[in-house]
């Protein structure tokens, strides 16, 4: 009885799919279904061999043999003989004799400490595909980019391969407290179980650690930016140190958030003033004590003097005074200070997109060598669109770390699928014109334009609890964008997209193309239905989610929707030209005159720059008015064409994930049109136009929407 229902549930599982819950990743290691191509790659490798031990190469060697043994279908050999016949792969360190007898045009020197060579080798008949690095991580690095290959049914038979990260702090940041909640988390809890720590070390840090290395990623800032002292405790400390033993194998290292408080709150001292010596000692013992136990520690991430946090205005001093007493701290040990820019005063001014610019850009070339200040990629904050921010380039002395987010505070939660790397690509690619060269904001972050060997990019995690990791299938695939983009930035979004949908899902065209098209188009399909034409901070108070434009009467303005789009019976927008807040002149002479140009403001910055009239005449010919409800119906059918798509794909993927995304989609719609119906009711207040005929009216009143209330919506804060 038992035995025919297992027969009947293997067969049901063959005939439906595998169900897959999502865990994997893209590392599934699916069997490849493509015969002949199968059959090639099995020819081309017949077994595999590790020069030299370590544990990162032991994760190399098992990484290769379950994802050969996953893709195949079949194990193959682990070969120890040197001698040893038949087509294989080769993996170690370049100073190995058996490796540096079959390199060819490499020279080491170039590879760096995380850099990679993958080689193909036809000697006496036998085809070697060498794996080659100086160090063990860029071997584990390498491994992983040939499996990719495989995973994507990339031809490998003669394969000539360099690769060297192009910028070398490539962190996740992830804000989790520590009481496991996260801020801006929307994939359940925080995955450090800190009361299980140190003595048990869940499978998961290792799952996490392993994706993470799949694509590069070498950094990890544990604690939440509004930093909490108590994790620079002995006790935390020894937890700490478990999760860097863990995470070290695969090329991570462990960062913590300072709070900058934290020698008054631990340290009992009556200031944390950055120049009194007492102040200065405790950091200095507290790192020392820290690299006692974590000899590779990062350093510290600092958000000072922002949103409340402590920092040393507090004391009369300035944000360099505050990073080079940290920087001092952790300068014998190599470590780092990252320095938020993030910062805005508590004295409301004239327009927040200001304020970092004005308090940084004097402090260009001040700070010590082992700090980075750390930009988000627009002035204000992580808004589903924001030209670049103006401090990228106008800080040419100083290291600036790109900080992009990850997790989708401001769009839909984990709940739409928005695919962030074509944002991310928008202003890495966006031209400060701040050097005769192409000055591109990528460039400045991978230290090209201004000679920086010290160079960052930081995603805020969406990482959780979740079986799934990220809440939403696709929300996994901005985890993976982030990680290719931080290791090379020129790859495009749709090369990661395609990479990713064939290791998550399918290398069948017929579930490509459309996927693809569908990620492509999605992030300005969120746009249109809830910020188009440079509209910002329309979203709701405190938990960040569905709309609320009406936002007003707060004790900060700045924290309100009103102070951003400006709405009133002559037009939309804010005015950050000369005749405004000035905003412009942060930039690039060149980039100030564009978008100070109402005629050659790129009308996806349009409000963003500028207070337009309602009949202002589109490019479309439409006035602003009818544009703006036309891209606001656009972006919600949009939706409906991204809902269709999916259903394409039917039997072709999964059940499981099939019908979560399906289901996920349908709540993006509903969610969708209840942006674009609440925003377009409340501008239509001042605006005092009809909605175009040939569009449908909206289902509800005003009203309706200002009622909806949103009490389950994670992350609800109180303050903002
Ligand atoms: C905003 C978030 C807030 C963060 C802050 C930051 O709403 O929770 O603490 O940014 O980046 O986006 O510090």
């Amino acid at each position: 009885m038992r035995l025919s229902y297992l027969i009947l549930l293997g067969c049901l599982i063959f005939i439906t799919g595998k169900s897959e819950n999502g865990y994997d990743l893209w590392l599934r290691y699916a069997k490849l279904t493509n015969d002949k191509k199968l059959a090639e790659y099995k020819k081309q490798i017949t077994s595999f061999r590790i020069e030299g031990s370590s544990p990162t190469l032991s994760i190399a060697s098992d990484e290769l043999s379950r994802g050969l043994l996953g893709l195949f279908g079949s194990s193959i050999t682990q070969n120890k003989n040197a001698g040893s016949k038949g087509n294989l792969i080769i993996c170690g360190r370049i100073e190995s004799p058996a490796i540096k007898q079959y390199l060819q045009n490499t020279s080491a020197s170039t590879l760096g400490n995380e850099g990679y060579t993958i080689q193909t080798i036809t000697k006496d008949k036998q085809k070697i595909t060498l794996i080659a690095a100086n160090e063990d991580i860029g071997v584990l690095y390498g491994v992983f980019h040939l499996l990719r290959l495989i995973q994507t049914e990339q031809p490998i038979h003669q394969l000539a391969v360099t690769e060297i990260p192009k910028i070398k702090l490539r962190v996740l940041n992830h804000w989790d407290n520590l009481d496991r909640t996260v801020e801006r988390g929307y994939a359940g809890f925080s995955l450090w179980n800190w009361h299980k720590l140190p003595q048990y070390i869940d499978q998961r840090y290792l799952d996490y650690a392993r994706a993470n290395a799949s694509i590069g990623i070498n950094g990890t800032v544990l604690t939440n930016v509004n930093a909490n002292a108590n994790i620079l405790t002995e006790d935390y400390l020894k937890k700490v140190e478990a999760l860097a033993n863990a995470f070290r194998p695969y090329g991570i290292k462990v960062y913590l958030t300072a709070r900058f408080s934290a020698p008054i709150e631990l340290g009992d001292l009556p200031t944390a003033d950055p120049l009194d010596q007492r102040v200065q000692q405790w950091w200095n013992d507290k790192a020392k004590e820290i690299y006692q136990r974590i000899p590779d520690f990062g350093g510290f991430l600092v958000k000072a003097n922002s949103e409340g946090q402590p920092g040393p205005q507090n004391y009369g001093r300035t944000h360099k005074d505050g990073a080079n007493m940290l920087a001092t701290a952790v300068e014998p040990y190599k470590g780092v200070v990252i320095w938020r820019a993030f910062v805005y005063d508590n004295n409301v001014p004239d327009d927040r997109a200001k304020q970092a610019y004005t308090e940084f850009k004097p402090l260009d070339g001040t700070f010590k060598e082992n700090v980075l200040v750390q930009v988000k990629n627009g002035a204000i904050d992580f808004q589903p669109r924001e030209p670049f921010h103006p401090l990228f380039g106008a800080m040419p002395k100083t290291p600036l770390m790109m900080e992009f987010q990850i997790t989708q505070e401001y769009l839909g939660f984990s709940t739409h699928l928005v695919y962030l790397s074509t944002m991310f690509k928008e202003c890495l690619e966006a031209d400060t014109k701040t050097s005769d060269q192409m000055a591109s904001v990528a460039r400045i972050v991978d230290g090209t334009i201004d000679k920086h060997a010290l160079t960052g990019i930081a995603g805020v995690a969406n990482i959780g609890t979740d079986i799934n990791w990220c809440g939403h299938p696709f929300a996994q695939a901005n985890w993976y964008a982030f990680g290719r983009l931080a290791w090379n930035h020129t790859r495009s979004s749709e090369a990661i997209a395609d990479e990713w949908i064939r290791m998550t899902f399918s290398n069948e065209e017929a579930v490509i193309k459309p996927v693809k098209e569908v990620m492509m188009a999605s992030r300005e399909i969120t746009v249109n239905y809830m910020t188009p034409l440079g509209l910002h901070h329309l979203m709701g108070w405190s938990h960040h989610h569905g709309p609320a434009p009406w936002i007003k009467d707060k004790h900060r303005a700045d924290w309100t929707s009103v102070y951003y789009h400006k709405a009133d019976s002559l037009g939309i927008g804010f005015n950050r030209t000369a005749t405004g807040s000035d905003a412009v002149s942060q930039y690039s002479k060149a980039v100030a005159a564009k978008f100070s140009s109402l005629k050659d403001c790129p009308e996806e910055f349009l409000l963003w720059f500028h207070h337009v009239p309602w009949d202002h005449q589109m490019k479309s010919g439409r006035t602003l008015w009818d544009e703006l409800c036309h891209r606001y119906y656009e972006g919600v059918d949009s939706v409906k064409w991204m809902q269709e798509n999916w259903q394409s794909l039917k039997g072709k993927v999964d059940k499981e994930r099939f019908d979560e995304v399906t289901s996920l989609l349908a709540l993006q719609y509903e969610e969708a049109s209840i942006w674009r119906d609440a925003c377009l009711l409340y501008f239509q207040t001042f605006s005092k136009k009809p909605i175009p005929s040939t569009l449908p009216s909206p289902k509800h009143s005003l009203e309706y929407y200002k009622n909806l209330t949103y009490p389950y919506a994670p992350g609800i804060k109180s303050e903002w």
